[in-house]
């Protein structure tokens, strides 16, 4: 593939949810060897160290959500900095909880926006993530960035978003857990959704080609959001949430690799990695295989297939 600049960018966001652990995933992807992976395959990697939340207000602890205000100083934060790294090359953001993307994908919005090009989101995951701060049960605003980056009421306090992603920019596949509230509203939605069940009957490559194909042909940026969770709690048990019945290593690569060869990846999140809960750096380990899978890495280069028919 072609030699990219990958900016890592270290994003230790832990006030998405209420178990600590994720501010260490920076670290824990650094001491898999996440740079000498990417360096491996020809790239040039920069590590821009870990950033802080913007300034904020502190959390008082009396609503029913969990850090607000932190998750709204790393919104402000990670827009910015999403914006500027945009333009030197392709962020790689290394969570830090999923709250992270609420500025990771608002602001990669913001750059394509300003290139007067349309932003598409792949988003590997067992959750949907498509509340908003006034329909989530659990309080935590880890399950709110597709709300948010779509463009939903009820993110007072958060920054505007000022290029909410078209819904039917958005595909979302690995569900397996989705709240009754989420699941009313993405049924009214234009988001293409792929649960297990569907994976299981059709497999994973038909339909994402699909919708790398739709990226293709509206000539769009794709940032492609990696939960931890999106794989099974067997081969990744690094993460809080986990979810029996995910997406197997090799489902995983695939997804990846077909990534890869599309050409189309223009930011990626690393997320919801808890390095307290790991298995001697296992799911570290297999999160940076993943992205190098992503970036190019290969037993065998293949033609380019087609997987629609
Ligand atoms: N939908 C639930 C669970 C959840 C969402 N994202 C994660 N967990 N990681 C919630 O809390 O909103
Ligand atoms: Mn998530
Ligand atoms: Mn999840």
């Amino acid at each position: 593939m072609k030699t990219k600049t990958c900016i890592l960018i270290g994003a230790p966001v832990d006030s998405g949810k209420r178990r600590p652990g994720c501010l260490m995933g920076p670290d824990a992807y650094r001491t898999a060897g996440l740079a000498r992976a990417l360096r491996a395959l020809g790239h040039r990697v920069e590590d821009i160290g870990n950033l802080a939340p913007a300034e904020h207000a502190p959390d008082t602890g009396e609503t029913h959500l969990f850090a607000p205000n932190e998750t709204i100083g790393w919104t402000n934060r990670l827009i910015r900095v999403a914006e500027e790294q945009m333009d030197r090359g392709l962020p790689i953001f290394l969570g830090g909880d999923h709250s992270l993307s609420l500025g990771s994908v608002a602001g990669v919005a913001n750059h394509a926006a300003s290139k007067g090009r349309p932003q598409f989101v792949l988003w590997l995951d067992a959750h949907s993530d498509f509340h908003t701060p006034e329909t989530t049960d659990s309080g935590n605003l880890h399950g709110t960035p597709l709300g948010y980056v779509t463009g939903r009421p009820g993110f007072g306090g958060f920054p505007k978003v000022e290029n909410p992603v078209p819904q039917e920019n958005i595909c979302i596949m690995g569900l397996r857990s989705v709240d009754a509230a989420e699941r009313k509203a993405l049924e009214g939605t234009r988001i293409r959704y792929h649960d297990m069940r569907e994976i299981d009957e059709q497999g994973i490559a038909r339909p994402l080609a699909a919708f790398l194909e739709t990226v293709a042909a509206a000539g769009g940026m794709l940032h492609v959001s990696l939960d931890v969770d999106f794989l099974d709690p067997m081969v990744a048990p690094a993460v809080g949430t986990t979810v029996p019945g995910g997406a197997t290593v090799r489902e995983g690569h695939l997804v990846m690799e077909m990534i890869c060869d599309s050409g189309l990846m223009t930011s990626l999140d690393l997320v919801e990695l808890n390095p307290f809960l790991d298995e001697r750096g296992r799911t570290a380990q297999l999160m940076v295989d993943l992205a190098a899978s992503a970036l190019g890495r290969r037993v065998f280069d293949r033609p380019t297939r087609s997987y629609l028919s």
